[in-house]
């Protein structure tokens, strides 16, 4: 059994977006797991793990803390199980993906739905998480609010060479899901779990590849408690 602490906000919303890569990646490689909820504030929880972020998870003896560190250990300490990345080359490929959203995609969706996450976190997080989204974007969340619509439109130019990629091909992967979609996916469900707003318009391509990754694993991502 291998165990994954993620943060835990109000209603018991899992809202790391790079614990959801976790999950899914252990999904996808058909490992069972259990989930430990903590409060981003709560260092101790996590301290066993010598960092302050999750997701963290502990197989077997192994403690591995980082989303990317993550996927690399599931794919080398589980290599008959699906593939996340389908080999070297994709390995490769898949790590600057992660890269680039990491660089770009996050940081246009974060003043989007950054008022709302607020929100929605634990009670015990709600000046940790203030302090630290308003050191990031230098300004009160609640301008945040007020400047939603251009934060949408610039969300929506970084993401539109994916737009395009998939009316080519139904998976960021091509034929088939892999780890680069968890990646991206992880964006919006960070999003779903936390923010009302809709940040997809139905005629996006990639809101039909979202409906596609929330149905994998018999509805794994899609049956969660959401904003
Ligand atoms: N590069 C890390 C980033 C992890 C990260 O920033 N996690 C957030 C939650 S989604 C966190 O734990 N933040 C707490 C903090 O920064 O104090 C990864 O991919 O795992």
């Amino acid at each position: 059994m291998i165990t994954l602490w993620e943060l835990g906000g109000q209603g018991d919303r899992r809202y790391s977006l790079f614990s959801w890569r976790a999950r899914m990646a252990l999904k996808h490689k058909g490992l069972a797991f259990e989930t430990r909820p903590v409060r981003m504030s709560d260092k101790e929880a996590i301290a066993f793990s010598g960092g302050k972020t999750v997701p963290v998870i502990k197989d077997g003896e192994t403690v591995t803390r980082d989303s990317w560190k993550i996927a690399e250990h599931l794919e080398d300490a589980h290599p008959q199980a699906p593939s996340l990345f389908g080999g070297a080359i994709g390995r490769g490929v898949t790590q600057a993906f992660n890269t680039w959203v990491d660089r770009a995609v996050v940081p246009a969706m974060l003043p989007v739905i950054v008022a709302d996450i607020h929100q929605r976190v634990d009670a015990g997080d709600d000046a940790f998480v203030r302090g630290m989204f308003e050191k990031i974007l230098k300004k009160p969340l609640e301008q945040t609010r007020a400047e939603r619509d251009e934060s949408l439109r610039r969300l929506g130019r970084v993401i539109e060479p994916m737009q395009a990629a998939l009316k080519r091909q139904p998976w960021v992967c091509g034929r088939e899901p892999a780890y680069a979609d968890y990646i991206l996916f992880s964006v919006f469900q960070w999003a779903r779990v936390m923010s009302p707003q809709e940040v997809l318009g139905p005629e996006d391509p990639l809101c039909a590849w979202r409906e596609r990754v929330l149905d994998l694993f018999g509805g794994f991502a899609r049956n969660v408690p959401t904003a």
